[in-house]
């Protein structure tokens, strides 16, 4: 049945007869419905890869094409005058991820299906997301993303469970999501729903009642923790997630015919970072009550499950106070204490301990005593973490410990995003590379093909005006579109260092003041949300707005040099500002990011990477070799060891250096200080200046030197689509399905049915 046949049936009228509304939602169920025709994926042993954050983006023209229905589709609507793009504005995206780590779920998802393996997804059902991101008097606000409308991808199971709190319960409800693989099966995204879910209790922005648990639960995506409250919820949510989750997989191992006994046959859990930890002693307890003793339950669940590492930052490594477990999960607190005792016993090492002096219960040491594979999540990152961050462990159980660098879908980064540019790789080499990645190799035949060079650099301008028009659209900004784009969009997080970006753009100001103006005009985009509580990060976003104002408003210098900062930067913003960018910044502190994966997308689009060596952008280098890429910065070796001296002085390099203290003094002037508020920029002033924690100053220099070389090699187009070229025909290796394939044959082994 084709969809207008289906819309048809459903509503009586065909398809030029409806509304975008109607359509949307015709498309929707039938979508759905061809998902449940798929093949599911079946097989004794099963994945569930639990993680607090799925950022699945929208559902729509994703599923068509992994349904093999986008192209019939599209036309069907063409042919009654609707555009599919219009239709899909529609649907809402849902904010269910901060970043990279909700993002990769979202990829890891699409390539199991993809590979025909036997895995779900286990999440949590956040009403409102994480948030909506507004500006306001260059500020930002957050307001809550509803998404699930009345026509969602939720289907409503009858699977509940009653969950334990110190002192009250809960009703759970799992509801589904088919995750369609490519040309293949589907699999599931169960997300967990608490029946008393109470949207309404929200009030000024994403202000709640955070002691009101029941009617709260599931409302946010990590609520504000810079209160007590606010980390006492998160505690309740993480246990809500893992306790419906082995519960869940405890029953589906036992329908299969598992004793228990044998679990790890029937199961392995993917831990993604350390929100799920709990799921660990929540399974030993939930094993013990179905008979097995202490030592035995531990035994199978040690067998069972596998812990991701997502960063080395020690702030974000959770650690959970002793009395929030008394409160929220005391039925787990017995089980937390035995198996601290093992530990202490086995190895009288208070810094592997699993509850820390301060009586804390430090949830990584959990994972890695208890469970049989530790994964970093990029080449470097796995050697920092078992040299320095982890190396007590790595000493205790070097067998664990292992690499599994990040990968992203094709599918939606490609094919989806890009179809212009999907369509001229298969003019050249075939369709080939739509299943297997590493075939994109094959481009590299024509690195010195002229016409092919040329057509590359006409896609990416289509792809600028694509972006002009959309922004302009959606978000009222004009942008040119035959000036550089220049992008850097992630979180907000200091040690990504929007602000050294910020910097450069304030010595261009300066430079262009003076006289230098640079041959092309650039555009420098930015795009990130700062947690709620993030103070510094929000004073960054402050500090980049204030700029765009200053210098939108200075007719010397618009010409040449334009900040754009594009409000609530999600999946879907991402699909538009990739495909047009010129220059991926991937700027962190050597060191700090675990691998970064919009740096992988850019690539395949054909971005040149501007970067540190840091995460990822070490393995991309490698592959693009250095006249591919414009790597700068201080190496993570020596960022390491300045930071065991402990003899950073930023003020030091601030005093000996004209050029950067006067960029640096800019943020206070008063022209700043007029779009601004001086608080919030002599805040920022003052923290780099007495602090830099994540040392701009000391890459400052070298940024702007790789900065302005590759400005100026952009001025040799047909050299700069070469460099395109071989970052497209490298980008291979960085196909999510290479990732899962590996985690499968290294740690999960499951039955592939692909193979
Ligand atoms: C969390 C927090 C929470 C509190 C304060 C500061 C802070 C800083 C960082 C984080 C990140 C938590 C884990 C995470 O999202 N890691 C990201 O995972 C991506 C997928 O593996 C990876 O590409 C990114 O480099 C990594 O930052």
């Amino acid at each position: 049945m084709t969809a207008n046949e289906y819309i048809r049936r459903q509503s009586g009228r065909s398809m030029d007869e409806c509304t975008n509304e109607e359509i949307y939602a015709g498309l929707l169920s039938y979508v759905k419905e061809k998902a449940k025709e798929k093949e599911s994926i079946q097989g004794k042993k099963k994945l569930y890869y639990i993680s607090a954050e799925f950022l699945i983006g929208k559902l729509l023209s994703n599923n068509l094409i992994n349904l093999g229905l986008y192209d019939e589709v599209k036309k069907e609507l063409e042919a009654c005058g609707k555009s599919l793009a219009e239709i899909e504005e529609l649907e809402p995206e849902p904010s269910l991820g901060n970043g990279g780590l909700g993002r990769l779920a979202a990829c890891f998802l699409d390539s199991v299906a993809t590979l025909g393996l036997n895995g779900d997804g286990i999440g949590l059902n956040y009403h409102l997301g994480l948030f909506r991101q507004v500006f306001e008097n260059n500020l930002q606000k957050e307001v809550p993303n509803p998404w699930i409308t009345p026509n969602s991808w939720l289907t409503r199971t009858e699977r509940t469970y009653n969950i334990h709190f110190g002192g009250f319960s809960v009703q759970s409800r799992m509801y589904d999501i088919d995750v369609a693989g490519y040309e293949n099966r589907t699999t599931k995204l169960h997300l967990f729903d608490v029946e008393s879910a109470n949207e309404s209790m929200v009030h000024d922005g994403i202000e709640f009642d955070k002691t009101k648990i029941a009617e709260n639960l599931t409302l946010f995506l990590y609520p504000d923790d810079s209160d007590e409250n606010g980390r006492l919820l998160r505690v309740y949510q993480q246990y809500f997630m893992v306790s419906n989750a082995a519960r869940l997989i405890l029953d589906e191992c036992v329908a299969k015919g598992s004793s228990l006994y044998d679990l790890s046959d029937y199961a392995v859990i993917q831990i993604n970072d350390t929100h799920p930890t709990m799921v660990i002693p929540e399974l030993i307890r939930l094993l013990m009550e179905r008979g097995l003793l202490i030592g035995e339950a531990i035994d199978v669940v040690t067998k069972t499950c596998a812990y991701t590492n997502h960063t080395i930052l020690a702030e974000a490594l959770e650690k959970w106070p002793m009395h929030f477990m008394q409160k929220a999960v005391p039925q787990l607190v017995p089980v937390i204490y035995e198996l601290n005792n093992l530990v202490n016993k086995k190895y009288n090492d208070p810094s592997v301990s699993v509850i820390n002096q301060d009586n804390c219960v430090c949830m990584a040491h959990i994972d890695i005593h208890y469970g049989m594979s530790v994964n970093g999540v990029a080449a470097l990152h796995t050697e920092i973490l078992k040299k320095t961050e982890l190396n007590h462990f790595y000493k205790l159980y070097p067998e664990k410990f292992n690499n599994k660098t990040n990968g992203i879908t094709f599918r939606r980064w490609l094919l989806y995003c890009n179809p212009q540019l999907s369509a001229f790789i298969e003019e050249l080499i075939g369709s080939g590379f739509k299943k297997d990645a590493m075939e994109l190799e094959k481009l590299a035949a024509y690195v010195n093909d002229e016409s092919v060079l040329k057509r590359l650099l006409a896609i990416k301008d289509a792809r600028k005006v694509i972006l002009r028009d959309y922004l302009k659209k959606t978000q009222n900004i004009d942008v040119d579109e035959t000036s550089v784009f220049d992008i850097q969009v992630k979180r907000l997080h200091e040690y990504k260092r929007q602000q050294l970006n910020a910097l450069y753009v304030i010595h261009k100001y300066f430079e262009i003041k003076s006289g230098k103006k640079p041959v092309r005009p650039v555009t420098v985009f930015f795009g990130a949300k700062a947690a709620p509580a993030y103070i510094i990060a929000k004073d960054i976003i402050h500090l980049i707005l204030c700029l765009s104002q200053v210098i939108g408003n200075d007719p010397q210098v618009s010409p040449y040099l334009k900040v754009v900062m594009v409000e609530n930067y999600n999946v879907t913003l991402a699909e538009k500002l990739i495909p047009a960018c010129d220059i991926s910044e991937q700027i962190s502190l050597a060191s700090k990011e675990a691998s970064g994966t919009g740096n992988m997308k850019f690539m395949l689009n054909g971005a040149v990477t501007l970067g540190t060596m840091d995460g990822a952008n070490v393995e991309i280098a490698e592959l693009v070799g250095e006249d591919n890429i414009f790597t700068f910065g201080e190496s993570s070796q020596t960022v390491i060891d300045r930071y065991g001296r402990a003899d950073y002085v930023s003020r030091d390099y601030y005093e000996k250096d004209e050029d950067l203290k006067k960029a640096v003094d800019f943020i206070i002037s008063d022209q700043m200080k007029e779009a601004g508020s001086s608080e919030q920029l002599e805040r920022l002033y003052n923290e780099l200046l007495n602090k830099d924690w994540f040392m701009t100053f000391p890459d400052y220099q070298d940024y702007i030197a790789i900065k302005d070389k590759a400005l100026e090699a952009y001025e040799d187009r047909n050299a700069w689509a070469k460099m395109m070229l071989v970052n497209i025909s490298k980008a291979g290796f960085f196909s999510s399905d290479r990732t899962i394939r590996q985690y499968n044959d290294e740690i999960w082994k499951l039955e592939s049915m692909t193979d």
